[in-house]
């Protein structure tokens, strides 16, 4: 768990670099996210339940087995890329064999998707597990409230996971719901919800496991809220600036879930010093090689434009 959080660090850090290099146009980043994304997703099985993320996701989709070089011939657009050989936003993340699936630039929309993969698991009879994701601000939209309904009517096996970072970009939370906790709204639709601290992968592995046996046992969905901080801008095109003052970025930083989990498993004798640095080094050599690669890959070539607008088989079994 420790070792995909930091991957999801670095390759996280290493695009805000090539950003600032005028290599690549834009980063939305997962940082301060990864504990409760890493997880969500360590509960899930790969290849058989399907993740609908959100564009934070990269901890998520990293745990369902998508590579470093994949993530970034995606960040650079490149046609090797397997959201959508490189017509897709940074970000919004795809990958069928994996069974991720892609969403759109309107935000929440993935949720519906969501209800919808659910309930065909369910038409079929399979005991598969759907995870979609998307923060706060996303939460407000009619297609959560849409999405979780049609899941609490049928007892879809759909978890829906809020990452309530407290602004969507520059709105606080407070200016977005008279709630303090979004998952108070589940008991409305039917179903348990849960607030779990996002900065403890432990913590968020455990709701989420339940989560799973419910859904796999055919009892319906559950809503996990997990309270994380973004780190960073909202995006590489964001001034936090102008809504947030330095010292609470500062104070966040120092409860950084990397930082607490890393402290957590050296004072529980499962990490020391030279171990950690281990790790870095192998992470970095990932990084290392997965920008290589992908800064040498094609482009997608013009006449592939529409390529991927229409489907001429399922992509996904
Ligand atoms: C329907 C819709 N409204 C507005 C936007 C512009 N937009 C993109 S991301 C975003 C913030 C969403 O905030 P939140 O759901 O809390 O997620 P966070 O980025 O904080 O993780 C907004 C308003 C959009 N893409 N779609």
């Amino acid at each position: 768990m420790y070792r995909t959080m930091l991957l999801a660090r670095r390759l996280d850090e290493r695009q805000w670099v090539m950003n600032r290099m005028g290599k690549a146009p834009f980063v939305i980043s997962c940082q301060g996210h990864e504990a409760a994304q890493v997880g969500c997703a360590w509960a899930l099985e790969r290849g058989k339940d399907f993740t609908l993320p959100y564009y934070r996701d990269l901890g998520v989709v990293l745990t369902m087995g998508m590579t470093p070089r994949e993530v970034m011939l995606d960040f650079f657009g490149r046609a090797e890329g397997p959201s959508s050989g490189g017509r897709q936003m940074p970000g919004h993340y795809s990958h069928p064999k994996l069974r991720i699936v892609s969403q759109s630039s309107t935000v929440a929309v993935q949720a519906v998707h969501a209800a919808g993969i659910g309930y065909a698991a369910r038409l079929r009879g399979e005991d598969t597990v759907v995870y979609t994701s998307f923060g706060e601000g996303s939460a407000q939209q009619g297609d959560v409230h849409e999405a979780m309904n049609w899941a609490g009517i049928y007892k879809l096996p759909v978890i829906f996971v809020c990452q309530n970072n407290k602004y969507a970009i520059s709105v606080s939370a407070s200016k977005q719901m008279a709630i303090e906790n979004v998952a108070d709204r589940a008991a409305g639709y039917g179903f348990p919800g849960v607030t779990v601290d996002g900065r403890d992968p432990i913590a968020v592995y455990a709701v989420m496991k339940r989560a799973v046996e419910r859904a796999r046992a055919g009892e319906g969905a559950t809503f996990i809220e997990a309270k994380v901080y973004r780190l960073t801008p909202h995006s590489s095109d964001d001034d936090d600036r102008s809504y947030r003052s330095r010292e609470e970025v500062e104070a966040e930083r120092k409860r950084d879930p990397l930082l607490l989990f890393a402290d957590r498993l050296k004072r529980e004798g499962i990490l020391d010093d030279a171990r950690l640095a281990e790790l870095e080094e192998a992470v970095k050599k990932e990084v290392d090689d997965a920008t290589a690669y992908a800064e040498k890959a094609a482009d997608p070539r013009p006449e592939d434009l529409y390529a991927r607008l229409y489907a001429s088989e399922p992509a996904i079994g």
